[in-house]
Order: C-alpha cells, then sequence, then structure tokens
C-alpha cells in the first residue's frame, strides 16, 4: 500500500468503527500521508479490530499524532510488525498502543532504530510478477525477521518464501522476500485476443448476436423471435430512414 493520500486520518487505512475488521498479514505499508492522525494507518471510533501481522509499516508521513493511530476504543495488535524509522521517535511513530515484543520498533527511541532508507527501497518498482512492489534493501532489519514458519509459500510477486536472506532462514516480514525471485508461472503473459487478470488469462467473448437478427447490405432486420426466418421482419435502416415491416 503506497501513494495515497487522505484529508482526514489514515494515509494508507482507515479502519473506522463497528463491525470493521481488518486483518492484515505480511503487507507493507509506505509512502501515504495523511493530514491529521496516521499518516499511515489509522484505527479509531468504537470497536473496529485491525490485526498486524509480520507487516510492514514504516515511511508514511502526518503533520500531527502519529504514523499509526489508534484511539482509546478500538483493539488493534501488532505482531512481528516492523513500525516506524530512526527519524521519528516512538511517539511520532506509535499512537494509543503498546508494540509487542515480537515487533521491530525502529524508531529513534524504539528497540532497533533504523534509517528509512536502511529499511526499504522507498520506490516503488518493477521488482517481479504482476505488481509494482517496494523491495527491502541488503541489511533490513525486516529480513528473516517474520518468524520460520510464516504460513506462506509466496511473497505479493509469486516468490517463493521464506528464503534465507541473513544466514537465517526465514521470512521476511512485508509484502516482499528479499532476494527471492518470482518464477515464471507468476508473470504476467501477453494473451492474443485475451485479458490477464490476476496471474490467469481469460478470453474475451465476443458480443453475441441476437439468433433473430440479420444484417442486409446496410440495413438491420429484426424478426419476432417465434416467427419463422423467411417471414419479413422490422428493417432498421442508417440515415434515419423509416423502419417499415
Ligand atoms: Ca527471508
Amino acid at each position: 500500500m503506497s501513494g495515497n493520500a487522505a484529508a482526514y486520518g489514515g494515509g494508507g487505512i482507515h479502519n473506522f468503527g463497528s463491525g470493521a475488521r481488518l486483518p492484515l498479514t505480511n503487507s507493507t505499508v509506505s509512502g501515504n500521508a495523511a493530514a491529521y492522525g496516521g499518516g499511515g494507518i489509522v484505527n479509531r471510533s468504537t470497536d473496529p479490530s485491525l490485526t498486524l501481522s509480520r507487516s510492514l509499516v514504516s515511511g508514511n508521513t502526518v503533520p500531527t499524532t502519529a504514523e499509526v493511530s489508534v484511539t482509546s476504543r478500538s483493539s488493534f495488535t501488532a505482531t512481528f510488525t516492523l513500525l516506524g524509522h530512526k527519524g521519528l521517535t516512538t511517539a511520532a511513530a506509535l499512537a494509543g498502543f503498546t508494540p509487542d515484543p515480537s515487533d521491530i520498533v525502529a524508531t529513534s527511541d524504539g528497540n532497533k532504530p533504523t534509517a528509512l532508507t536502511d529499511i526499504l527501497d522507498t520506490t516503488l518498482r518493477d521488482n517481479g510478477g504482476p505488481t509494482l512492489t517496494l523491495n527491502l534493501v541488503a541489511g533490513s532489519p525486516a529480513i528473516d525477521a517474520a518468524g520460520a514458519t510464516c504460513g506462506l509459500t509466496t511473497d505479493q510477486r509469486g516468490a517463493p518464501r521464506p528464503v534465507d536472506g541473513n544466514g537465517v532462514a526465514g521470512c521476511d516480514i512485508g509484502a516482499v522476500e528479499f532476494g527471492s525471485v518470482p518464477s515464471l508461472l507468476a508473470l504476467p503473459l501477453p494473451i492474443a485476443e485475451g485479458r490477464h487478470v490476476q496471474g490467469k488469462s481469460r478470453r474475451v467473448s465476443q458480443p453475441k448476436r441476437a439468433r433473430n437478427v440479420e444484417i442486409k447490405g446496410r440495413c438491420l432486420i429484426r424478426r419476432h423471435a417465434r416467427k419463422q426466418r423467411d417471414e419479413p421482419g422490422k428493417r432498421e435502416c442508417p440515415g434515419g430512414s423509416r423502419p417499415h415491416i
């Protein structure tokens, strides 16, 4: 999730109100902006629930409150998630919740202060796969930090995960498995007279012409569906000529 802007709060995600249930797993939220709270994520009002797992939320901007903003009556948890960067204090990155011990808090006073550019490449690029992605960079604390058994076999690009990125095999935090290469099956293939739909191809059918319609010269002849083919039909010609039976 990147490049979005909100006139109020929640530049990337605004999870609002009773019944809002958002589990966000192995996702990257970066490069979003909001005018008020939650440059990356806001979770607010009564009884919304947002569960972050193995996700990366860093590099989102907001002039007030925090990059991730959670109000008191909402439910919010984050595990194996990377939050913030060294350019922010924890207070400027997180508001309304306490990070889990499994989280990486990359803020200046967090448990692993790290510059934003040492966490990920902040430019959406073609890193393989069907969509642009925000890749990690070498040495990122997100590499191999989501646990050895993340329950996934591929990343957003269709590249295998987990792969070893730092000597200790494990899934990476976020949408991209660093150093992994998408298989050819995950690449969009140009299909003649077809349309690519999320990694699969689907033939686009031609418009069907009604069986009781015939084109004669420049005129369209419509027959009643129950009438025989050789009976006269309603003739419609271009140029405003009056149809006749
Ligand atoms: Ca890895």
